[in-house]
Formats: structure tokens, sequence, C-alpha cells
């Protein structure tokens, strides 16, 4: 899916800003045509943000349900005669969309963006109303799977079985924007080397099938044209290419341009290109050829007031704080960031783990906590099961279809620790693991497991490419006895090596830690066990030679539901939700920047 971009025959038109706002927790809406007219009693809310946070109102951060947003905005003259798309970057978890008085479009799944051509709806040289209705509820046929509790007074509360709170709304831009009425409507690209020649297989699709030609120029970074072909699907060969790389984000762009009969550009499209190579051989996971190693951590899009909502501030913040501490990737936990996060990604040469919102399809876990006692089972027609699936898989196919031509991402994690014990887990994920392969033949699949499955008891990891492992002893488990913990995780993660030829990297493991608590003594929740933990744990890997990557959880703490395990949201961040680093930023600094 390509995203909107301003050239010489396309032009986007931003609708970031304040838009009207109203809850509609009893549905009124939907029966009241509420897009019909302008929104009355509602509040002004800005876009993008959540609106959990916005006002000091329980009502509004609790708020089960449909939610109105409405804005209105100005169609220049100049676009007559042009094809105009309304494009979402992201509407939590599902919307339904209206253009003046007519539904234009409605989309299942919060994180991956969706759009309607809406040409036929608007009315040129004149305000048009754009009105949504987003809704947040999550059941057993959604991703991420959630109840609804019936509270006695008539309140309905939201359950998740995932630890990060249930914001909603509109977290990323929304635009308008045109293309001709014949255009580019995709591009595929695929990357490969012949020695020190890039090649670059690629497939340009169109509105026009094949009446009209293809023309694809590639330019180097400095605009120079390095390679051409004609046809929707080609080949292009780069002498002496610039890879993209870990720490290099060197990137080329394709032109497509869709020609009409006698030669005229009808549409044009610049697509970013990164040349490289993923592979993962024996216990080695290869970029370019080259072992690779992930330091990093999972992150979270989260943040003070605004929740998921997109922010270039903080995103750019962010990774000036991966790059302070040395980190050279990140996983997108738990769910595909917004566009801005993996271009930013692209172009600085910082390495991906793109991760779809399937997280907390496990009746074992509850909220990042373990159920003691017996297992309960996960997978049944009247839980996770074929709905869920049906869900599960269009978000795969989504995330896919937006970021197939990222360099940055290396490797799709389908789900963030599933119940993978349960013996139909197996023919839950065999079908989701051989899609996102069909899908995308390039890049390696995995899912992150959790301690509840050590290698003798998981039923889906040969299912996969590399086993991304999610640890907390020394926290869930020994809690407070690091000698201990130190053990069971080396004993764990060579078992690991031996039972699977595949490369193992650690995509959670951390502790707790309340900014300014101290202890001589090791004790949960001081920074010095924080450090003390870490410490632990890169022992081990250090010793253990299938692990291939270390993602420390989390990168900053984030907001959660309440719960008697969290104090203010989860404390597992090396910096505070404000980026204020605890004194172990300072000791991954010193470990991921040893040498420069
Ligand atoms: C893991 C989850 C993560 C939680 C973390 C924790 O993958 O989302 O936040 O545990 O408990 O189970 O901190």
């Amino acid at each position: 899916m390509l995203r909107p971009q301003d050239g010489p025959t396309r032009e986007r038109r931003s609708l970031a800003g304040l838009w009207r706002f109203r809850l509609d927790a009893e549905g009124a809406g939907r029966t009241g045509g509420w897009w019909r007219s302008p929104l009355t009693r509602g509040v002004d809310i800005p876009v993008p943000a959540s609106y959990n946070d916005i006002y000091p109102d329980a009502t509004v951060r609790d708020h089960v349900g449909d939610a109105w947003y409405q804005t209105s905005v100005w169609v220049p003259a100049r676009w007559a005669g042009q094809r105009i798309v309304l494009r979402f970057d992201a509407a939590t978890h599902r919307a339904t969309v209206w253009v003046n008085d007519t539904e234009v479009a409605e989309h299942e799944g919060g994180y991956t963006p969706f759009e309607a051509d809406v040409t036929a709806h608007l009315r040129p040289n004149a305000e048009n109303r754009v009105t949504l209705v987003v809704n947040n509820e999550l059941s057993w046929s959604t991703i991420p799977p959630g109840t609804i509790e019936q509270r006695p007074d008539g309140r309905r509360v939201q359950r998740y079985f995932h630890d990060f709170f249930n914001y909603a709304g509109l977290h990323r831009p929304v635009w308008l924007y045109t293309t001709p009425a014949a255009h580019i409507s995709d591009i595929t690209v695929a990357t490969t080397f012949d020695d020190s020649t890039g090649v670059i297989d690629y497939r340009v699709e169109s509105s026009t099938g094949e009446a009209a030609s293809l023309r694809v120029v590639l330019r180097d970074a400095s605009g120079a044209e390095v390679a051409a072909a004609g046809g929707a699907v080609g080949t292009l060969r780069v002498p002496d290419v610039h890879p993209w790389a870990p720490g290099d984000g060197y990137l080329y762009e394709l032109e497509a341009s869709l020609l009409n009969t006698s030669g005229e550009v009808i549409d044009s499209y610049q697509q970013p290109v990164g040349v490289r190579t993923v592979d993962v051989r024996g216990r080695q996971f290869l970029i370019n050829g080259t072992p690779f190693y992930f330091r990093g951590f999972g992150k979270h899009e989260d943040a003070a007031v605004r929740g998921k909502g997109h922010d270039d501030v903080l995103m750019v913040h962010d990774f000036a704080l991966l790059e302070w501490i040395g980190a050279n990737s990140f996983r997108t936990s738990h769910y595909p960031y917004a566009e801005e996060v993996l271009d930013y990604a692209d172009r600085h040469g910082v390495v991906v783990i793109g991760e779809t919102p399937a997280v907390g399809l496990n009746l074992n876990i509850g909220g990042g906590v373990f159920n003691s006692g017996k297992r309960v089972p996960t997978f049944s027609p009247d839980r996770v099961g074929d709905d869920t699936q049906r869900v599960h898989l269009q978000a795969i196919q989504e995330l896919v279809a937006r970021d197939k031509n990222r360099p940055s991402v290396v490797l799709w994690c389908v789900a963030n620790e599933p119940d993978d014990v349960q013996p139909e887990a197996r023919d839950y994920f065999a079908p989701l693991a051989a899609e996102t392969r069909r899908l995308d033949p390039t890049r390696p699949v995995a899912y992150a497991n959790a301690l509840l499955a050590t290698p003798d008891q998981c039923v889906i990891t040969e299912l996969f490419d590399v086993v991304l492992l999610n640890r907390y002893y020394g926290w869930y488990w020994d809690t407070g006895d690091l000698e201990t913990a130190e053990t069971a995780l080396e004993a764990e993660l060579r078992q690991w090596a031996e039972m699977h030829d595949k490369p193992i990297i650690i995509t959670e493991y951390g502790a707790d830690t309340y900014p300014g608590l101290r202890s001589i003594l090791p004790s949960p929740w001081t920074e010095e066990y924080q450090t003390d933990l870490l410490d632990v744990y890169h022992r081990v890997f250090d010793r253990v030679d299938a692990v291939v990557g270390e993602h420390v959880w989390s990168f900053a703490d984030f907001a959660t539901m309440p719960g008697v395990f969290r104090v203010d949201g989860n404390k597992k961040g090396v910096f505070t939700r404000d980026r204020r680093p605890k004194t172990a930023a300072f000791q991954l600094r010193a470990r991921w920047r040893k040498g420069e």
C-alpha cells in the first residue's frame, strides 16, 4: 500500500488539527445519523492523539464504545477532475467513515492504514464534512482480544489480556490526497546482490492494468540516475551498489512513471529502496551476508497526554536516545508503529522487528502477569477461534502490504506471547506462518515466546525461522534471587540452542524499577536491581552462541490498565515515561557502545 506523497502528479492535504468529538456509549449516533449534520454537544479533540488522556475525566479515559470525530475541509477547485482519496493512517480499533452524507469506508484493526476513493462524494471549491465513528471495544473476534464486563450499575468495563493501556482514537495523521484518474496503485521491490552489483526486482501495479506503459528510473542519494527499465515488472541492476546496512540507511529512489500512448507522464511515484538481504543460516541472523547482533529494546507508542498519538518531536527524541545508548534495533511491540517511525528507521539504518497487534492471545497470562495453578485453554470456538484467526490474518496482510518495501524491517513477528503449549496452537498458527511467507518470501517469520513454553513444551517453534524469547527470571520467577535466575536462564537457553538449530533473540528481559529508589541489598524495584538483573542476563548471553540479540523490556515506562503489579503503569523502562535515564541507561550505553 503506497503512502500519500506530493509530486508532479499528486498532492496531499493533512487533516491534522482540532476536530469535533463526542462520546457515544449508548450508540445513539449510528441510529441518529450523526454524520448528517454538524456534531452538536461535542468538544475539541486534537488529531493525531489518543482521546483518553486529553480531558481530566474518567468517563473519557475509560470510555467503552463509539466515539465520533468530525471536521470540515475545503477542497480546492484545482482538484476537480483528479481522483481524491481519504486516508486514515490508523483508527483504533475500528472505524466507519462518512464524507458529507455518504458512508465511504469501514475498517477493522487499530494500527494499519485504510483509505477510500471519495472523488464522487466531495465537492471541489467547497467545504466538505468528514465524520468518523471510532469504536474501541475488544472481543474474541478482535486483535488484540478482550472481553467486556457489565457492572451492576450498567457501566461496561473493558478487560484485556495485554499489558498496555487500551488507548483509542485517531492516533496517526489523516490525509486527503489526489492522484490522476489513471494512477499507480502499488509498488513492490525485493533486493539481492550479485557480487557488488545490487539487483532490484520490482513490480508496479496501476489502475490501468496493461493499457498504459510503465517506466522505472532508479536514482542514487545524490540524484544521479543509476538504472532504468521499462515494463510493469522487471529487474534493475546497480553496479557497485551502496547497500543499506545497519547504521547506514542508504536509500536509492525508484521513480515509477505511468505513460500514455504518446509517452506523456500520467502519474509518477517515488519509492525509496534500500538494497539489502536478510537470511537465517543455522544459528545466525545475517544482514547482507554478515552476522547481525540485535541491541535495543521493545518499545511502545506511549506518552503522557498524547497516549499513542504520533508525535514527530517524541519520535526524533526517541531515535536520538537509541543512538545515544548504542542501540541498533527495536521491536514494534506490540503493534505496527506509525509509518513516520519506519521511514525514520529506513533513513537512519535502524533495524526493526515488525510486529502485529496479536498480543494477549494467552489466557494463562493476564496483563503481563502469569496466572498460577491450572492451565486455561486459550484456543476454542468461543475464545481465540476462527474469528480471531481471520482478523489476525488480516492484520498480517495489512502489515506486510504496508511495510514490505522497508529495508529496516528484517523480521516479521506475528504474535506476542500467545499460548504456544495448547496443542490447538499449531492449527491456529500454521496457516498464519504459511501466509506470511507467501506474502513475503524475503523475510524470516517468528513470534515472541513467553516463559510458559520451554523448548520441550512449545508446539509451534518449528513453524518459525527465529526463536524470540521474552524472559523474566529474577523478576516474575525467583523474584529477588539473581543467582538462581542466572542458572535457570543459562540452562534454558542452552536447551533451546540444542533442540532447535535456530538463532535466538531475547526480545524481552528486564525489571520494574521505580526511579530514585536505591538499595545496597538486592531489592526488586530499585535502580540497582534493574542493573544487576541486566548484568546477569548479559553474562549469560555472552556465554551462549545461539543468542543473536538482546532487546531490553522496555525502552521507556508506559501506561497500563490499573493493577496491583503496576505503579502508575509498567516501570520496566530504561527511561522514564518522560525519557529521563534510569541508572540502567548508562550501564547499557557502556555495554552497547564499548569499543567506540
Ligand atoms: C511480557 C509482555 C509485555 C509486558 C511484560 C511485563 O510481552 O507486554 O509488558 O511482559 O510484564 O509478558 O512487563
